[in-house]
């Protein structure tokens, strides 16, 4: 999913927060749901720096001040849980160039898209620790290529407590659960793998130093039924429209096990209030793609029917669209008794709207003054220099 998409957000807004001195901590008072300073959560690690989901990743958002490391799961063919963001691993690694695992190319139905590649859970844990890992994102940094290996998930969080460790604080982890429907019908489902690594780590309470998120609905209701750890729904869409709806196209348009179960419900749906309030059933925040709590739009002065080219480079991407007022997502979720951690904050001028002026700290700034309680960034470095000054 909305992966790399970019469409940024945000304008407006009662901007001006107070920067009233609060006690206990070094950062600027926001209105989050309990006061407490906002979360920045390692996106993948520091996805802008390193080959994301990778321990190397981790340890440099660790190190950059991250006050939790995002691995995304998926399981193994011999029943292992590892950090990837796909189950398809033909991006991420070397694997299309290891003539030993050339058979194991294959077309795989992920959430109703069929998808051609290597998959890992085709490979044993063994095998995939052979692979070395890859930057798949052509403008961001390739020379890490080949040198990093796919991490367990225990490996994480044996991370996490080493480095906390050292850093003299505790860094809290936040696995998500990746395509869960798509898992349980391998015969590879997730949660009960989780819950037993998690159980081992001693990680069962509402004060554990994780977080567990999915895009889908009821595999977070059955964790609910076994943990107390902290359960975040998550909120994805396909796209934004020109005119800063949201675009609900299939597959995105909705938890995945909806759309298995014939449930009309959206994405959307959820962050009504009274979809908040179901949430609070079963979760203790949401994690929506940002534009929901601030849209942003394309411009045609002219009326043309063609979006202005704001900043005249003769394309058109996220730079060409400006930040709308604030949606009521975050006011709602707050007075449903949910936290709200938006993703996902990069860097890169091409992925900041026209109102950020290429500086990407201008979007974190609007953001924590709406009064979210954590941001994923694939820059702890810049959302942690964001939130701090
Ligand atoms: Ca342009």
């Amino acid at each position: 999913m909305h992966t790399f998409s970019i469409r940024p957000a945000a304008l407006a807004l009662t901007a001006a927060l107070a920067l009233a001195a609060c006690g206990g901590s070094d950062s600027p008072s926001y209105p989050t749901l309990n006061g407490d300073t906002p979360l920045v959560i390692g996106h993948r690690g520091a996805s802008g720096y390193r080959p994301d989901h990778t321990l190397e990743s981790y340890k440099l958002a660790i190190e950059m001040g991250a006050d939790f490391i995002e691995p995304d799961l998926v399981a193994t063919k011999d029943g292992v849980l590892v950090a990837r963001h796909e189950p398809n691993i033909t991006g991420t690694t070397d694997v299309a160039t290891r003539p030993e695992f050339a058979s194991r190319k294959t077309t795989k139905n992920v959430d109703g898209v069929n998808e051609e590649g290597w998959f890992v859970s085709d490979f044993t844990l063994a095998e995939l620790k052979t692979l070395r890992a890859v930057q798949p994102l052509s403008d961001r940094d390739q020379s890490y290529n080949g040198k990093f290996q796919i991490p367990t998930f225990e490996e994480v969080l044996d991370l996490a407590k080493a480095e906390g460790t050292k850093a003299g604080r505790t860094v809290g982890v936040y696995p998500e659960t990746k395509h869960p429907t798509f898992h349980a019908k391998l015969g590879l489902p997730l949660e009960d793998r989780l819950l037993a690594v998690l159980a081992k780590y001693g990680y069962t309470t509402k004060a554990s130093p994780v977080i567990v998120q999915s895009f889908e609905v009821s595999n977070l209701k059955y964790l609910r039924t076994k943990t107390q750890v902290r359960l975040v729904q998550l909120v994805d869409a396909n796209d934004v429209n020109a005119d800063g709806s949201m675009d609900l196209t299939a597959p995105y348009d909705k938890p995945y096990d909806f759309a298995v179960a014939g449930d009309s419900r959206t994405f959307a749906s959820l962050l009504t209030p009274a979809g908040l309030k179901e949430i609070k059933t079963y979760a203790d925040g949401i994690g929506p793609w940002k534009p929901y709590l601030i849209p942003s739009k394309q411009v045609d002065a002219n009326k043309d029917g063609k979006p202005d080219d704001l900043n005249g480079d003769g394309k058109i991407d996220e730079r060409d669209r400006v930040m709308m007022p604030a949606t009521s997502v975050v006011k709602d979720a707050h007075a449903a008794g949910l936290f709200v951690h938006a993703y996902t904050f990069r860097n890169e001028a091409k992925r900041l709207a026209s109102d950020f002026k290429g500086d990407p700290k201008a979007e974190y700034k609007l953001f924590f003054n709406l009064g979210v309680d954590g941001v994923f960034s694939d820059f702890t470095d810049t959302a942690k220099a964001a939130r701090d000054n």
